[in-house]
């Protein structure tokens, strides 16, 4: 495991780092990279060959959620019930933060006791679904940077970046150091894009009403109406379960699909 950054200089800079790190997230993502890592090798084995992997994909999703809060972003003052972090710690602080969780993740995984070749698998999944050709890409269209996204297509082509591709990585990442075979691999990749989508569409019946009057690019709901969005991610969460099957212990990745559409936080 990687040494104890948080003992680093500063050490007043600590505090903001552990305040959204261990502020009630669900951490649904390393869930996902554990499900994933026991769903090949069941759930009498430790899983902890993969709480490196399952730590990291954390870090990159709480750095993004306070860079997303930032004002240039979403300029939100409240997550999970409390002060967002740059209203708690002021906003070079909170940059700072997201700054050091984004490059401490690869550190973590670059010092994971896992062979090299792992590794290195770990650290081009995790990065490829954070940046342009993920989280960011999604982003990107999010903020309006990449033109109009108004259709149902487009849309879905935004969330499978923005969300999607951190909660595909997290199944990866589980895979990748399980080292699973090839066609086991394609399932638990598969599975992870289903539940993304899932999860997003879960998550735009749960903010409907915030949603109602925000600018930027419609919300599922208000594109495809409550009833039909609920549809969809059933049916999302149904082809994860259905992806999950052909795995050697699919029962806890099913329940977490199951969960991200059944959750009411
Ligand atoms: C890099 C600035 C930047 C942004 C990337 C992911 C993202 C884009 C922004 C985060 C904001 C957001 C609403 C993203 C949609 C994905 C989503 C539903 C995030 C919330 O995930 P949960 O519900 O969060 O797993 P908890 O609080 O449980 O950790």
């Amino acid at each position: 495991m990687a040494p104890q950054f948080l003992d680093a200089w500063p050490p007043s800079f600590a505090e903001p780092v552990r305040y959204p790190l261990f502020g009630g997230g669900k951490r649904i993502r390393p869930a996902l990279t554990l499900g994933a890592y026991q769903s090949i090798y069941g759930y009498d084995t430790d899983p902890s060959p993969a709480l490196p992997a399952a730590a990291a994909v954390e870090m990159i999703h709480t750095y993004s959620l306070v860079h997303d809060d930032l004002p240039a972003l979403d300029n939100d003052d409240e997550r999970r019930g409390r002060p967002t972090v740059h209203i708690a710690f002021g906003e070079p602080c909170a940059i700072l933060v997201g700054d050091t969780l984004l490059t401490q993740a690869f550190s973590v995984l670059a010092q994971a006791p896992l062979s090299a070749e792992v590794r290195i698998e770990l650290v081009a999944a995790l990065s490829d679904a954070a940046g342009y050709r993920g989280m960011i890409g999604g982003q990107v269209a999010d903020v309006g940077l990449g033109g109009p996204v108004e259709t149902l297509d487009t849309l879905t082509r935004l969330h499978t970046l923005k969300t999607g591709a951190l909660i595909e990585a997290s199944t990866l990442m589980g895979a990748l150091v399980a080292q699973a075979q090839p066609d086991q691999r394609r399932a638990l990749r598969a599975y992870g894009a289903s539940v993304g989508l899932a999860f997003q569409l879960a998550d735009d019946l749960l903010d409907a009403d915030e949603d109602a009057g925000e600018a930027g690019p419609p919300s599922f709901v208000k594109l495809l109406g409550p009833a039909a969005t609920r549809s969809e991610a059933h049916r999302y969460a149904d082809q994860a379960i259905a992806a999950a099957s052909e795995l050697p212990h699919p029962a806890l990745l099913q329940a977490l699909a199951r969960y991200t559409v059944d959750r009411t936080v």
